[in-house]
């Protein structure tokens, strides 16, 4: 008889889907699943000191990242950490000011990632592999691990902005003024996420997923530049390393540029945004790659008879494809844990 830790990678059901299978049963997570609207998270939190002091406590970060996981019973736990840790880990300052989102420091320059301490970037990172590590061992063998890093687009748009917006406008106005010399920052974003994502991998993750949350914010040609192409050299990188690693991109609010992402970029598994129908993913790329996604947060905000059709509606629409089941972005902070359980319910009795 196998012992659990014996399990092959197959017996993960979001892995299944991962490498094209259209699964017996969809699997699911939910990003954002780790935060604010758990009270364990809350309270732990506190504990912590400031959320960098989180991040970077491997014990405490392991415990969050499983924390959803006991109540909900999702099919893949992801990392907890956040996607500035790598501008931080390039010597940039960061600081998460209490209910305002994040702050950072100067921006560094357009400079080669070997013109960085690299040394220093990798002792930064240190707590989060032992996070991956120490999470991969509490992990049922059922349960998928997902690490994740943002895309260099989105990276850059907060280590030139400075912090949240919704335009980004001064990040554009510098890449489309010096689109050569912004390459130099996308192009050192692209080597250190490849390290980041690669180190992850060999602490335990079992897929990484590729947060580009600002790709809607960039026209045709420069999406191609910057979000198709340095996440293509990404997959590329990892691949190197661990052939056909399964890699998840969202590039958000990407509209009618998913088609190309979904074909050029190299991932094995687009993440929908709700503003992108499903039906029509799965009829124009679904053959391609796996597909991930895409209910609108504000259903399972409100709960009840509107997020259960809409739950059927996204299930109906995935019948035969590869299918992991997710938000179209993060969970929102009142959500109600009751309405989670509706949607763990529904996704894990639904057989096709
Ligand atoms: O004090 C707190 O508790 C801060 C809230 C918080 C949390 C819970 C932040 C600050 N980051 C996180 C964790 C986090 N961030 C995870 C953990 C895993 C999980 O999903 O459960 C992940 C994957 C992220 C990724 C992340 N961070 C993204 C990409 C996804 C997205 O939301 O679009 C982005 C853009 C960030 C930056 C960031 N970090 C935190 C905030 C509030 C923000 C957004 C800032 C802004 O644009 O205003």
């Amino acid at each position: 008889m196998n012992m659990p830790s014996e399990k092959l990678p197959e017996e993960k059901l979001l892995l299944r889907a991962l490498a094209g299978e259209a699964t017996p049963y969809v699997p699911f997570w939910l990003m954002r699943q780790a935060g604010r609207y758990l009270p364990e998270y809350r309270e732990l939190r506190k504990k912590a000191g400031s959320f960098l002091d989180l991040c970077f406590s491997p014990e405490l970060a392991a415990e969050v990242t499983l924390q959803p996981l006991r109540r909900f019973d999702m099919d893949a736990a992801i990392l907890f950490s956040d996607i500035l840790v790598i501008p931080y880990a390039l010597g940039q300052k960061l600081d998460f000011a209490e209910g305002e989102g994040p702050r950072l420091g100067p921006f560094p320059g357009l400079k080669d990632f070997h013109d960085f301490d690299i040394g220093a970037f990798d002792k930064k990172l240190q707590p989060v592999y032992e996070t991956v590590s120490r999470v991969r061992e509490a992990l049922e063998p059922d349960k998928a691990l997902i690490g994740f890093a943002g895309a260099p687009w989105t990276v850059a748009c907060y280590m030139i902005q400075g912090h949240g917006d919704n335009e980004f406008t001064a990040v554009k106005k510098f890449a489309f003024g010096n689109p050569s010399g912004f390459d130099k920052l996308i192009n050192t974003l692209v080597e250190a996420t490849s390290r980041y994502l690669i180190e992850q991998i060999r602490h335990g993750a079992d897929t990484v997923q590729i947060f580009d949350s600002w790709a809607g914010l960039l026209p045709d040609h420069y999406f191609e530049r910057w979000v198709i192409a340095p996440t293509r050299k990404i997959v590329d990188n990892i691949h190197k390393v661990f052939p056909k690693f399964p890699v998840i991109g969202f590039p958000r609010r990407a509209g009618q540029l998913y088609q190309p992402y979904a074909e050029k970029s190299g991932v094995s598994c687009v993440g929908l945004d709700q503003y992108f129908p499903l039906k029509e993913a799965v009829h124009s790329f679904g053959r391609k790659v796996a597909l991930q996604g895409n209910l609108d947060p504000v259903l399972l905000l409100i709960g009840g008879k509107p997020l259960e059709s809409a739950l059927h509606y996204i299930l109906k629409s995935a019948e035969n494809a590869p299918f992991i089941f997710n938000l179209g972005h993060g969970v929102i902070k009142e959500t109600p844990l009751e309405h989670i359980e509706q949607l763990a319910k529904i996704i894990k009795t639904h057989q096709r």
